[in-house]
């Protein structure tokens, strides 16, 4: 008898992994743990029938001659299957994304790192052809959604988006994704918020207050950089660190910050993850959670000292600049031929003002384009200094019409930023 088990407290990707297997294997028997996530409970609690699997306490272990186990390395994780582990000729076949802790030696092992162990079996589903109904497809997608966070963690990789693409064009439904998912989550989720507001220290730098909390929570949890976003908004903090550490011996990173807050991303980036100064995360991998918050607090200190200056990003102002004896004709033409969005108009290097596209357009309607730049210019513009952050250009260009920021010193133009520079800045290139 071939049997397809899981590691206990079954989430989603792992009966997911179960399921595809008794596919993907005919004959396959699907052995479900005794205990289960509260959400996949309930979703058996309705499709249990159609799924083909039996309870743990049904199984008679001496029949078992070959074993899959999906979503899980190690036999402590399983439920009650240590007799096997000392069964002679077992064959064993693993699929799972845990790449430490292998306790079981599998014959065959389909072990890589992607964000759901349900995309590996998706991916060979695929090149076999295998059928699925439209509610296997939408099991599937809660697997890859549940582990990978609506692909939103960072541990999701471009192989686990082309699956959900690949279920979506055959039949999965999204409505009953987000009803399992939204559903059962709120329960643990207000346990780790309330656990947050208590463990969280705030720690006070520069006349920020920087909020920093650490704690297990459930793998595949979803939504947990809604909760640090919650808690920064709570506590009125200028930054939060969420720093997660997962069953999965995974330590997640999550920070959230104020525009003039601290550029978390630079901190996130330091860990080998990925954000811009206002949200990031990263996955740290065999370091301890004491060890990653230490790291992190020193981190913190490193970035708020060598604040990026708007002069060490800004270009030269040249091509943005119109002299303001032109007309707005003169400075149109400039404009195109730069393909530009705005100018800025000055008087030698003296920065008066800005003109954006759309004031261009408004001058052509009224058949005004000889008249000077002068009469068309919006003086009150943001501006900054070449002392201020990057952190902050990036906070002023929302208000910018123009995507251009002059960098004034001494009502001089020194320098310009563009959305091109703060986007550089902000992805490290
Ligand atoms: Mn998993």
């Amino acid at each position: 008898m071939r049997i397809v088990t899981t590691h206990t407290n079954t989430d989603f990707d792992a009966l997911a992994s179960m399921v595809a297997c008794t596919s993907l294997y005919p004959g396959t028997v699907a052995i479900l743990p005794s205990h289960i996530m509260p959400c996949v409970k309930a979703f058996l609690a309705i499709h249990q029938d159609l799924l083909r699997i039996q309870p743990r306490k049904q199984l008679d272990v001496d029949r078992v001659d070959s074993l899959i186990v999906v979503d899980a390395n190690n036999w402590k994780r399983l439920d009650r299957m240590e007799e096997l582990a000392q069964k002679d000729h077992l064959k064993i076949i693993s699929w799972d994304h845990h790449m430490e802790g292998v306790t079981i030696q599998a014959g065959l092992e389909y072990r890589e790192e992607v964000g759901a162990t349900i995309t590996l079996l998706l991916e060979e589903m695929e090149r076999q052809d295998t059928p699925f109904t439209p509610m296997q497809a939408t099991l599937f997608l809660l697997g890859i959604y549940d582990d990978t966070g609506g692909l939103t963690f960072t541990s999701a990789t471009h192989r686990d988006a082309r699956m959900v693409a690949f279920l979506l064009e055959n039949g999965a439904d999204l409505n009953i994704v987000a009803a399992y998912l939204s559903d059962t989550i709120d329960d643990l989720h207000s346990k780790v918020f309330s656990n947050m507001l208590t463990v969280a220290r705030t720690i006070e730098m520069d006349g920020l207050n920087i909020g920093i909390c650490a704690q297990p929570v459930k793998s595949g949890l979803t939504m947990l950089a809604s909760l640090v976003s919650k808690y920064k908004d709570f506590k009125g903090l200028d930054a939060a660190f969420g720093i997660f550490i997962t069953d999965h011996s995974k330590v997640m990173v999550i920070a959230r910050s104020n525009s003039r807050g601290l550029d978390v991303g630079a901190v996130v980036r330091a860990l080998g993850g990925g954000g811009h100064p206002a949200a990031g995360s990263a996955v740290v991998k065999g370091m301890a959670l004491e060890t990653v918050v230490e790291r992190v607090e020193v981190l913190i200190q490193e970035v708020s000292q060598k604040d990026i200056l708007a002069r060490e990003i800004m270009s030269a102002p040249g091509r943005f600049v119109v002299d303001s004896a032109l007309t707005m004709a003169q400075a149109k033409e400039i404009m195109e031929n730069e393909k530009l969005n705005g100018v800025l108009v000055c008087d030698r290097q003296r920065f008066l003002g800005a003109l954006s596209g759309e004031t261009f357009m408004k001058a052509e309607k009224s058949f005004r384009m000889e008249t000077s730049v002068k009469g068309f210019m919006k003086a009150r513009v943001p501006v900054v200094t070449s002392g201020d952050s990057a952190r902050k250009a990036i906070e002023l260009m929302n208000l910018s019409d123009e995507g251009i920021l002059p960098v004034v010193e001494d009502e001089r133009v020194i320098g310009v930023l563009t959305r091109g520079n703060l986007i550089l800045h902000i992805y490290n290139i």
